[in-house]
């Protein structure tokens, strides 16, 4: 069984967070340890463990995230010079939250390892 993460707690509101974006599925916030000017999490509501564990019903959950992440950009004002969409897939891939989320990530030059 999934177990709930620090992620849940700010979907449940139980933790504070810096709230960009919020709907009935999809929550964006500032990320606790900011690698650029621009690093927002994109989380569904829904706990799903990882981009690894989605299923054919989490389509359109999916579009809607990408949906938000660019319009979070435009907002954000880093959709000219260009940024980053990253989610991070368990231990190797760096990982560290158990349920599933993208790194919107910009506002300065990104090199590789970013
Ligand atoms: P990852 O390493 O891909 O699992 O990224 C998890 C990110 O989540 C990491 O960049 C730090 C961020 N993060 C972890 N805990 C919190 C928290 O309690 N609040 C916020 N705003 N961000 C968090």
């Amino acid at each position: 069984m999934l177990m709930s993460t620090i992620f849940k707690k700010i979907i449940d509101k139980e933790i504070p967070a810096n709230i960009v974006y919020e709907d009935d599925l999809i929550m964006a916030f500032h990320d606790i340890s900011p690698i650029a000017p621009v690093h927002i999490i994109i989380i569904p509501k829904k706990e799903i463990e990882s981009l690894d564990k989605v299923s054919i019903e989490d389509i359109e959950l999916l579009g809607k995230i990408q949906l938000v992440i660019a319009k979070l950009a435009k907002e954000f004002k880093i959709d000219k010079s260009g940024y980053r969409v990253v989610t991070n897939i368990g231990e190797d891939g760096g990982q560290s939250v158990k349920h599933i989320h993208y790194h919107l990530v910009g506002g300065r030059k990104l090199g590789f390892d970013m």
